[in-house]
C-alpha cells in the first residue's frame, strides 16, 4: 500500500500531494517520544484519494514549540517530500503543514528499534548461556564474517540439524534449548501470538548490516546526510527488514552545524565533533559504530570514556575495540569506517559491495 501511495505522488509530481487534511488521521498511541518530537500511532482514513484505512506513524511536536522547532520540523518534512523511496529507508506518507498541530505521516514499521531488537537477543542468548553454564565447548562465533557453520547444534548432547530453532511460544513449557550457545540459530523466542523470532543467527546480524548499508547508500545518492545514524535509529518491521528512520538533522549536501543541541557525540566522527562538519563520510563513521553495536548486540560505545575525553581518546588513535563475535575481516571495515580522514573513509556504495554475499559468503 505504501508503493501505491508513493507511486500516486511520483506520478502527480506535485509536493502539494503529501497535505492531507487532519480529518483523515486519528491519532493512537504513543510509541515514542524523542528531545521535542511524539510519535504516535494513528488510523488514516481515505488519505490521499486512497480509499479505506491503513496504520500509519504520525510524529508531531510537543505542546508550545519554540519558532525554531516548528521551522526545523517544517524543514524536516520538505526535505522528506524530495527523499523518494527505498525499503530500507522509513516512507514518508502525507503532512498536516497548512495548520498546527503540525504532523508528519510515516510508514508504520512495526517492531521498533534495532538497538531493542539486540538487546533482547542478547537477553535471550545470556539467559541460554547460563542455562548450558556447564557447557565450556563454546567457540568464539563469527558474526558477520564468513564462517557461518561454525558449530554444531546439540540438543542433549545428540547433534541436530543445524537449521532447527527453538522456538517458546508465550506461556508454554520452554523446550529444552541446545547445549552450544554459539550454535547458529542460537535460541529463538516468539512475541505475542505472530511468530516473530528473536535469534542469534551470524546471517541475519549480516543481513542487518547490509540493509543498513543499502539504505545509505540510497540517501548518500542523493546527498542526503543522516547525521543521527545509530541502532536505536533504524527500524524493523515483521519480516526484518530494517528502516532507516529519524530523519530529524537530516540535511542536503555537507552540512556545517551552527546550532547547539544535543548531539549524539559517541557516534560522531572526529570532523563532526571538532569543526560541526557532517557529510555522508561523518555518516560513514556512524555506521561503523552501528556495525559495532550490532556485533557487541546492542553494548554502549565507549563506555569507560567521558564526553570531554572522547575527542583525545580518538584523537590518539583509539577506537572501539573488535566485538568480540564480530571477525577480524569485518573489524577491518569498522577501522576503515573510523579513518581520521573522511576522505579515506568507504563510501556506502563500496561498503554495500563489500558486505554483500556474493563476496563475503562461500557456501
Ligand atoms: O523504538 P521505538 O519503539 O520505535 O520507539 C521509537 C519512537 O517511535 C520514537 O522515535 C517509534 N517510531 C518512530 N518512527 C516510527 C515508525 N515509522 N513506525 C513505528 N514506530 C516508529 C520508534
Amino acid at each position: 500500500y505504501v508503493d501505491k501511495y508513493v507511486e500516486q505522488s511520483q506520478a502527480l509530481g506535485l509536493a502539494d500531494i503529501f497535505e492531507v487534511p487532519h480529518s483523515s488521521i486519528h491519532i493512537g498511541r504513543v510509541l515514542g517520544e524523542g528531545a521535542f518530537g511524539r510519535v504516535h500511532e494513528a488510523t488514516a482514513i481515505n488519505m490521499r484519494r486512497m480509499r479505506g484505512t491503513m496504520i500509519v506513524a504520525v510524529k508531531q511536536l510537543k505542546n508550545n514549540p519554540t519558532a525554531d522547532e516548528v521551522a526545523e520540523f517544517l524543514s524536516e518534512i520538505d526535505m522528506l517530500k524530495g527523499v523518494g523511496t527505498h525499503h530500507n529507508v522509513v516512507c514518508f506518507l502525507g503532512c498536516c503543514t497548512i495548520r498546527a498541530p503540525y504532523l508528519m505521516v510515516m510508514e508504520y514499521v512495526g517492531r521498533g528499534n534495532l538497538l531493542n531488537y539486540l538487546r533482547t537477543v542478547r537477553q535471550e542468548a545470556v539467559k541460554f548461556k547460563t542455562h548450558n553454564a556447564n557447557d565450556s565447548t563454546g567457540k568464539p562465533i563469527n558474526v558477520l564474517g564468513q564462517s557461518v557453520n561454525y558449530i554444531e547444534l546439540k540438543v542433549s548432547g545428540q547433534t541436530t540439524d543445524s537449521e532447527q530453532s527453538h522456538s517458546i511460544p508465550n506461556g508454554t513449557q520452554q523446550p529444552k534449548p541446545p547445549l552450544s550457545p554459539f550454535a547458529e540459530t542460537t535460541y529463538a523466542v516468539m512475541e505475542d501470538e505472530e511468530p516473530f523470532e528473536y535469534i542469534l543467527d551470524n546471517r541475519e546480524l549480516h543481513n542487518f548490516a547490509l540493509q543498513i548499508a543499502n539504505g545509505m547508500r540510497f540517501l548518500e545518492e542523493q546527498e542526503i546526510t543522516h547525521r543521527d545514524l545509530a541502532a536505536r535509529n533504524v527500524l524493523i518491521d515483521n519480516n526484518k527488514t530494517l528502516k532507516i528512520s529519524d530523519f530529524g538533522l537530516s540535511r542536503h549536501g555537507i552540512y556545517t552545524n551552527t546550532r547547539t543541541r544535543k548531539l549524539p557525540l559517541r557516534w560522531l566522527s572526529i570532523e563532526a565533533i571538532c569543526d560541526n562538519i557532517y557529510s555522508s563520510k561523518s555518516d560513514v563513521w556512524a555506521y561503523g559504530v552501528v556495525l559495532w553495536e550490532i556485533g557487541t548486540l546492542g553494548a554502549s560505545p565507549y563506555p569507560t570514556v567521558g564526553n570531554n575525553e572522547l575527542i583525545p581518546y580518538l584523537l590518539a588513535g583509539n577506537r572501539l575495540e573488535r566485538p568480540e563475535i564480530c571477525t577480524p575481516q569485518v573489524y577491518t571495515i569498522m577501522l576503515q569506517c573510523w579513518l581520521e580522514d573522511p576522505e579515506e573513509r568507504p563510501t556506502f556504495d563500496a561498503l554495500y559491495k563489500v558486505l554483500s554475499p556474493k563476496t563475503t559468503y562461500v557456501d
